[in-house]
């Protein structure tokens, strides 16, 4: 069976369900999943019997090249999709509502008007749908955390205190590059001292200072992500930043043995943020324990104290990650990536996970 038979299948059965004559599919990550080819300027349709993908001449031949053989390709000129609609004799069109920008969706809607084509809202269908991952697409998001992995165990062979944090967020993506990423999975996050309070802080350009310095990054492989995190101590640790790191590991390993099929995400939060509340670190778990990663660093399903009910299911691919923050002090992560398995769930990063003084 091929990759995309299955993903086919699903949005198809639920376009039967709904009774839709075509699904237009424009979000970058949706058409890199039923077409194999990246494009961010393109979008495709999806009928019960076909899949036309649409490219302008900047990715057109390659398009022609790369798109799965289940694939139509047509050049993308002005009035393509106007033109698809008038003459395919579609009654009710999904359209991806969460994607469209309000402009793009009164064209669409203008076209659809004028063939009398009712546009039906396809909401998160096709996010659920991959959420449920594929061997193959496990077998990605592992190379491209080999590689990310990889590019850390170089990183730590040459760091040195006296280097700035863009210069170690330079140095991690640079290696990831040249180890075979094409883009890292996103923007390097590498912040120390004061700056390591805020989970989603941008490096600076100064140089490291003293106590933890948080790393969360990530590469790709064929449009697919990887999201780790690992906190280290420039100079030795004292003994509060000790008990506060091994704090985040305990709410780590036990939310691990506690990810499994049929645990809901709020569940799962809630194993790790206990250990954090009862250490005397109460509120200082700001975010939620984890998200999907696939070919986008964010999906579904979340792990979160604010979704309630939503059990893990086998395929599914989230991260793990607890976190203390001290406002004006410093903060500590440790991220990790697991894989639902029928049985359990399988641990994707390979990295130690304890404190490593630089
Ligand atoms: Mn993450």
């Amino acid at each position: 069976m091929a990759v995309y038979t299955k993903r086919y299948e699903k949005l198809r059965e639920y376009m039967k369900e709904c009774s839709l004559d075509a699904v237009v599919v424009t979000a970058a990550e949706n058409y890199l999943y039923f077409s194999g080819y990246h494009n961010p300027d393109g979008y495709m349709i999806v009928t019960p019997d076909e899949s036309v993908v649409f490219a302008d001449f900047r990715y057109y031949e390659a398009a022609k090249n790369e798109c799965f053989p289940v694939c139509t390709v047509k050049e993308q000129k002005g009035g393509s999709l106007a033109e698809w609609l008038k003459t395919s004799g579609a009654a009710r069109v999904g359209f991806e509502n969460g994607d469209l920008s309000v402009a793009r969706f009164d064209k669409m809607k203008e076209a659809a008007d004028a063939s009398k084509i009712e546009l039906f809202p396809v909401d998160e269908t096709i996010t659920e749908i991959r959420s449920i991952k594929e061997r193959e697409e496990v077998d990605l998001i592992v190379k491209a955390q080999r590689i990310a992995e990889k590019a850390l165990h170089e990183l730590l062979s040459v760091i040195k205190c006296d280097m700035t944090e863009l210069e170690v967020a330079a140095e991690l993506e640079y290696r990831m590059k040249k180890l075979g990423s094409p883009v890292p999975s996103f923007e390097t996050i590498a912040v120390s001292g004061k700056a390591s309070s805020v989970p989603h802080g941008v490096p600076r350009p100064v140089k490291l200072e003293r106590g933890f310095l948080t790393i969360d990054f990530g590469a790709t492989a064929c449009g697919y992500h990887s999201d780790m995190t690992r906190t280290f101590c420039v100079g030795k640790a004292d003994a509060e930043q000790r008990r506060l790191y091994e704090t985040v590991l305990a709410a780590q390993t036990a939310a691990h043995e506690a990810i499994r099929p049929g645990v809901t995400g709020d569940e799962a939060d809630a194993v790790a943020r206990k250990i954090i509340d009862s250490a005397g670190y109460e509120g200082r778990f700001g975010h939620s324990l984890g998200h999907g990663v696939g070919l986008q660093i964010h999906e579904l399903p979340n792990l979160s104290p604010k979704i309630v009910g939503r059990k893990l299911i086998p395929g599914n691919l989230v991260t793990n990650e607890p976190g203390i923050y001290i406002e004006g002090l410093y903060g500590c992560r440790i991220e990790d990536m697991v894989f639902i398995t029928e049985n359990g769930a399988e641990n994707l990063t390979d990295f130690p996970h304890e404190l490593i003084e630089i």
